[in-house]
């Protein structure tokens, strides 16, 4: 027996019990000790029945990801697992297994070796290996249809998502729903079935269909797959392995598993996935903000500004159950605002994302209001009004005056500076930012800005708000355009210097949406808005330093009223659906502007494309890591994959140019920069670590940022 997996036993029934916090993932030892567990219950006479079940918050969360990078090295050989759940279905005792919280991948497998499976009605089963760039690879994939039936299998491992405990029950996974204790229940479950012949999950195969029937199914789904997860690998191998329990004998089978899961271990795709899977959690750890710094309880918030940011980030209040104030300076705007959310909510219904009764409770909680009167009861503001400084420091210092102390006064500034905000007030420890990306009731993004003097209380509040909220926090310092917005501007930059040069503008953006981005940049541009840039730019031009090259195309559509989606037409142009064409007249256009700047049109091939465009964000990374605006290079990734459509089976801009090679990231900028001028100037981390052959992942462990 090892120290993770405990043996008890209570009249005639052996309890084994798993204890690896914090989610029993399958660590080395675990299987070993189960399996020291199984071997005990065989020789002792007195023992009828088994229950398998973990301690703490959970059942199993699966194998323990940190050994797959392990494995990839080649310094462990992985859980093993085979074995393991094939000594379970064999053992002549039946095994119960007792599921509460998650059974997920391997602890899904896990469940389904045992010959029973009772559950509380909270807990969750799933096999989310494809979120990770893998397929099952204990058999779950041989497994599942033979409990679940194929269809279901399909969909569970293709896309990864959980089902609940009811769910379990009606598809013959879980056996018994139990109310009251879990132990309990699996004890008096393992008692009725003591003695009498138990199932062995491999040799249930009446659920796994006819040929004809399957082979309808499984053409569906890989069509589904080539429409909605083109570019990635695994779920593509989870079809594959599924579908072959349906034509193999379960040992075949479980071989066939066997080689697709270490093909997918051995991708770039996992890899990444894996490191995204990590940087996320890794994000809410602050180096010096301990983990038991005092956070503020929010109770009550009040936004100010009810346009698309303001009525979007009540919502997202709202939606957690957080009632909020939502202001605006005239009756007409805050009525337009709440019309919005109206109608937000009535889609979501119309959608059957959730009940009307949900839409009306979250409706309520917001209050409109036209004054700061009920300001003074709320422990949060953000501040989500026009993006101009002085209008900003107004709502500030009015803020300054109603708010009550220890009140957050947040802003959603995209842009300006927190510190400068701050002075508006008399506490500047408690201003903040937090950056809402739009539309903030769907983005995952929020991107948290320190002042200068904001205090520990504060960010670590707005860090575990983030979480209250569904979103993902990540701490930036207070530069400008913070780590997001100040690293699109110079890829924005360089698809408009492509398109100047001669490349077409879908060209430039299919080079991008092939790489795997949302969307490519230009159209993403028109559906933010240009004028927000052309504002900005305008705004900042006094910063500019002379010489430098600047895009202008971009300025001359907005000087003709083309501002993007909102006014129809922008870099393409929109039905009243806002359908996007290519628009033939942007190409004059375009054409005529160039040849009257003297630029002579160039073939561009997709890889210069992409090339200039990620490298320009990586080279902007580069710096912004090196001068401590963010924490690590994983925390950038983050920002990009969860608020500029970054795909995550490349891991970030960050651990993209790390698996590329940081020494050929750098030869190829400096390429760019003798051809195009200081505007390409490298970073000097990027210098430095291409010099020495390391990572941007090495540095950030180097400076201790994960400590
Ligand atoms: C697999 O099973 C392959 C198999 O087919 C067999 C192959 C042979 N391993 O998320 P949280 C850590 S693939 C290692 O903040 P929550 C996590 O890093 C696996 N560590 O909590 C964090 O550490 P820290 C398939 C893990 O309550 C801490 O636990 N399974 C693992 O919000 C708390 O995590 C999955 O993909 C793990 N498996 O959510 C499930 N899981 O505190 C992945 C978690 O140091 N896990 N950690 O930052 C999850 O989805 C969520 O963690 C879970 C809990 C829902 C379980």
């Amino acid at each position: 027996m090892t120290d993770l997996v405990q043996l008890t036993s209570d009249n005639g029934v052996a309890i084994i019990t798993i204890n690896n916090p914090p989610v029993n993932a399958l660590s080395p030892d675990v299987p070993e000790g189960i399996s020291d567990a199984l071997d005990q219950i065989a020789q002792n006479a007195s023992v009828k029945a088994a229950v398998l079940i973990g301690g703490g918050r959970t059942f199993v969360a699966g194998a323990d990801i940190k050994e797959f990078g392990k494995m990839t090295s080649g310094k462990s050989r992985g859980p093993g697992l085979l074995p393991l759940l094939l000594k379970i279905e064999d053992s002549a005792k039946p095994v119960i297994v007792a599921v509460h919280g998650t059974a997920f991948g391997g602890g899904m497998e896990l469940a389904m070796a045992g010959h029973y499976r009772v559950a509380v009605p909270t807990a969750q089963f799933g096999q989310p290996e494809v979120k990770l760039g893998l397929i099952p690879g204990a058999a779950g994939t041989q497994r599942l249809p033979r409990l679940a039936g194929v269809s279901k299998a399909v969909e569970m491992c293709v896309s990864g998502n959980p089902i609940n405990a009811e769910e379990a029950l009606k598809l013959g996974i879980v056996d018994r729903i139990i109310d009251g204790d879990l132990l309990t229940g699996a004890l008096a479950f393992a008692r009725e079935v003591a003695g009498k012949p138990a199932p062995k999950t491999r040799e249930r195969n009446e659920k796994l269909g006819n040929a004809t029937e399957n082979a309808i199914l499984f053409s569906a789904a890989r069509e589904a797959v080539a429409k909605k997860q083109r570019a990635l690998f695994a779920p593509v191998k989870a079809i594959d392995a599924v579908e072959a329990a349906t034509k193999l004998p379960f040992e075949e089978g479980c071989k066939f598993e066997q080689k697709l899961f270490i093909e997918c271990l051995f991708s770039e795709q996992s890899k990444s996935l894996i490191h995204v899977f990590f940087s996320e959690r890794e994000v809410s750890k602050i180096p010096d903000i301990p983990k038991q710094t005092n956070v503020i309880p929010i109770q009550s918030a009040a936004v100010v500004g009810a346009g698309t940011m303001g009525g979007g980030i009540a919502m997202v209040l709202a939606n957690a159950g957080i009632p909020v104030l939502l202001k605006e300076a005239d009756q007409s705007a805050l009525d337009r605002g709440l019309a919005t959310i109206q109608s937000n909510y009535a889609n979501s219904v119309k959608r059957g994302r959730f009940s009307p009764q949900v839409a009306e409770a979250r409706l309520k909680r917001i209050t409109p209001t036209l004054t700061f009167g009920d300001f003074s009861k709320v422990d949060l503001v953000i501040e989500a009004v026009f993006e101009g400084m002085a209008l900003k420091k107004e709502v500030f210092q009015q803020l300054d005056r109603v708010c009550k102390p220890g009140a957050i006064l947040a802003s959603n500034t995209s842009t300006l500076s927190i510190d400068e905000i701050a002075s508006a007030t008399s506490r500047p420890e408690s201003v903040i930012g937090t950056h809402f990306f739009s539309p903030a009731n769907v983005m995952r993004l929020l991107e948290i800005v320190r002042g200068k003097v904001s205090s520990k209380e504060v960010v670590a509040t707005c860090m575990q708000l983030s979480k209250t909220l569904g979103k993902v926090g990540v701490l930036v310092g207070n530069c400008r355009g913070f780590v997001g917005n100040r690293m699109f501007g110079p890829y924005r930059r360089e698809a408009q210097f492509l398109i100047e040069e001669g490349a077409g503008v879908e060209a430039v953006d299919q080079a991008l949406s092939d790489f795997g981005m949302a969307m490519g940049p230009l159209a993403t541009g028109d559906l933010a808005g240009l004028d927000v840039g052309w504002r900005i730019r305008k705004e900042y031009r006094h910063l500019e330093v002379p010489g430098i090259r600047q895009p202008f195309v971009e300025d001359r559509l907005c000087e003709l009223g083309r501002y993007g989606q909102k006014t129809g037409a922008g870099w393409y142009k929109y039905d009243d659906q806002r359908r996007a064409a290519p628009d033939p007249a942007v190409g004059e256009l375009i054409r005529k502007w160039v040849e009257e700047a003297g630029i002579a049109p160039r073939q561009i091939s997709p890889a210069e494309i992409t090339d200039r465009c990620l490298y320009a964000l990586v080279n902007e990374g580069a710096r912004i890591l090196e001068e401590g605006y963010a924490l690590r290079a994983s925390d950038i990734d983050i920002i990009y994959i969860n608020g500029y459509g970054f795909p995550a089976h490349r891991g970030g801009p960050m651990w993209y140019a790390d698996a590329v090679g940081l020494k050929q990231v750098y030869d190829r900028i400096c390429e760019f920069q003798h051809q195009h001028g200081e505007i390409w100037q490298p970073a000097p981390l990027l210098q430095q670590l291409a010099e020495q052959g390391k990572t941007f992942a090495e540095f950030g462990r180097e400076q201790g940022a994960s400590a």
